[in-house]
C-alpha cells in the first residue's frame, strides 16, 4: 500500500479548488480528494454558485467508478459545511457515505460553519485532522476570508498609468494605450473580483460600460459607482445597459432626490445609501459594509488617485495592479495614480511583487502591506 502524507493530498486537493472559476463567487474555491488503501478513488471541486459542493462531487466521483467508500479518508481544502443553504450540509453526505477520517486543510470562517463541520463529523465517530496546508488554503480564498472575518470586501485596485507615473496628461485627458493584452487582462481581473467599482467623476469623463468583452467570459461584474450627491447622468453607458449587468450605486444617505432614485431603480439599478462624513464625501468603511451585505466579498477598483489614496489612508486596500504603459507624458502638475495629500512618514508597500512583461507595457502587481 502507497502511504504519501497528508499534504501530498491537500496539495491535490487545493490545485482542485484553483481549477474553479469566478462562477462560484460569493462562495469559496474547494477541492477534495478521496483516498483508499493509497489509491485516489474519487475527486471533485466545487464548480459554481448554488450547486453541488466539493464533497459531494467526490463522492458522487467514487461511487460512479463502483468503489466503495467504507473506511476511505476524505482530503478537503475547506471545512465541510454543515448548514442548509442553496445546497445540503456535506457533513451529512460524509457520514452517511462510510467516510472513516476527514483532513482539512482550514476551518470554514463562515459563522454557519466555523468549528460546527468538525464537531459534528467527531460526533459521529469520523476522526478529523486539521491544519493541513493551512496557509496555502487560505490564500486560495484570501477573498472569502477577508469578506468573512472583517465584514468588507476584499479590494483590488487597478491603475493605468505612465512610466513615470501618472494616470492623465496634463489637461486631464485619459490616455488611452490598451492594445489587446492589456484589454484581455483588464478583463479578466473584472470577472476575478465579485464587482468592479468606479466613482461617478469616472463616469462622467469617461462614460464607461465596465462589462467583459475581451479574452474568454466567464461571467459578467456587478457594477458599482460611488455617487455621493446622485450625479450620474441618466444617458451614460452604465445606465443604458442596467438591464443587461447587475448595477449599484451608493449614494449619501442625504440624498432626496426621489424622482431620480425613482428613475434608476425602475431601470433595474440598485441605490444602496451610505454614510457621508463631514468632508463631504461617503464613508469608505460604511461604503464597503455596505457592499459586503449585498453578498459582494470582492471588489475591483478602477476608480481615480484620490480614491486610491483615501482606500490606501484607510488601509482596506488589499492588492494593487499597475498597467505601466512604456511612454513619459510628464507635466509638474499632471494627475499621478495615488492622489490628495500622499503619504509623508507612513507608507504602504506593495509585497509579493509579480511582474509580467507585455509588448507597450509592464504588469506590476501585489499584496498591500501596511507593516
Ligand atoms: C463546502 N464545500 O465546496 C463549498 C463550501 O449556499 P451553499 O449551500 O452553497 O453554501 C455556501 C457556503 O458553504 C459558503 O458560504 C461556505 O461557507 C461554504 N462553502 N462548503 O463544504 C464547498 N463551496
Ligand atoms: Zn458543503
Amino acid at each position: 500500500m502507497k502511504c504519501l502524507s497528508h499534504s501530498y493530498y491537500m496539495n491535490m486537493a487545493l490545485e482542485l479548488a484553483k481549477k474553479a472559476s469566478p462562477l462560484v463567487l460569493p462562495n469559496p474555491r474547494v477541492g477534495c480528494v478521496i483516498v483508499k488503501n493509497g489509491t485516489i478513488i474519487g475527486k471533485g471541486y466545487h464548480q459554481k454558485y448554488g450547486e453541488k459542493h466539493a464533497e459531494v462531487l467526490a463522492i458522487e466521483d467514487a461511487i460512479k467508478n463502483g468503489n466503495s467508500l467504507k473506511n476511505a479518508t476524505m482530503y478537503v481544502s475547506l471545512e465541510p459545511c454543515c448548514h442548509f443553504g442553496k445546497q445540503p450540509p456535506c457533513t451529512e453526505a460524509i457520514i452517511k457515505s462510510g467516510i472513516k477520517k476527514v483532513i482539512i486543510a482550514t476551518r470554514d470562517p463562515n459563522p454557519l460553519v466555523n468549528g460546527k463541520g468538525i464537531q459534528i463529523l467527531k460526533q459521529h465517530g469520523i476522526e478529523v485532522v486539521e491544519g493541513v496546508l493551512q496557509k496555502e488554503a487560505e490564500s486560495v480564498n484570501k477573498e472569502f476570508f477577508k469578506y468573512m472575518k472583517k465584514g468588507i470586501p476584499y479590494i483590488a485596485i487597478k491603475v493605468a498609468q505612465s512610466i513615470d507615473g501618472k494616470i492623465a496628461t496634463p489637461s486631464n485627458k485619459r490616455f488611452l494605450f490598451n492594445t489587446d493584452d492589456e484589454n484581455v487582462f483588464v478583463h479578466s481581473l473584472r470577472q476575478k473580483y465579485m464587482a468592479t467599482l468606479v466613482s461617478v467623476n469616472t463616469v462622467i469623463s469617461d462614460n464607461p460600460i465596465l462589462n467583459v468583452r475581451y479574452g474568454e467570459i466567464i461571467r459578467q461584474p456587478i457594477r458599482v459607482v460611488i455617487d455621493t450627491n446622485l450625479r450620474i447622468p441618466l444617458e451614460c453607458n452604465i445606465v443604458k445597459t442596467s438591464d443587461e449587468y447587475s448595477t449599484y450605486i451608493v449614494c449619501s444617505e442625504n440624498v432626496n432626490d426621489t424622482q431620480k432614485i425613482k428613475l434608476l431603480s425602475q431601470k433595474g439599478i440598485k441605490i444602496i445609501f451610505a454614510k457621508q462624513s463631514e468632508d463631504g464625501h461617503l464613508e469608505l468603511s460604511d461604503v464597503f459594509s455596505k457592499l459586503a451585505q449585498q453578498k459582494i466579498i470582492s471588489v475591483l477598483v478602477e476608480g481615480g488617485s484620490m480614491l486610491n489614496f483615501s482606500l490606501l489612508k484607510k488601509r482596506i486596500a488589499d492588492y494593487w495592479y499597475s498597467l505601466i504603459f512604456n511612454v513619459f507624458i510628464g507635466g509638474q502638475n499632471t494627475k499621478g495614480v495615488v492622489g490628495a495629500e500622499g503619504f509623508e512618514e507612513f507608507f504602504p508597500k506593495l509585497v509579493n511583487p509579480k511582474v509580467t512583461i507585455f509588448k507597450n507595457s509592464t504588469i506590476i502587481e501585489g499584496d498591500i502591506s501596511y507593516v
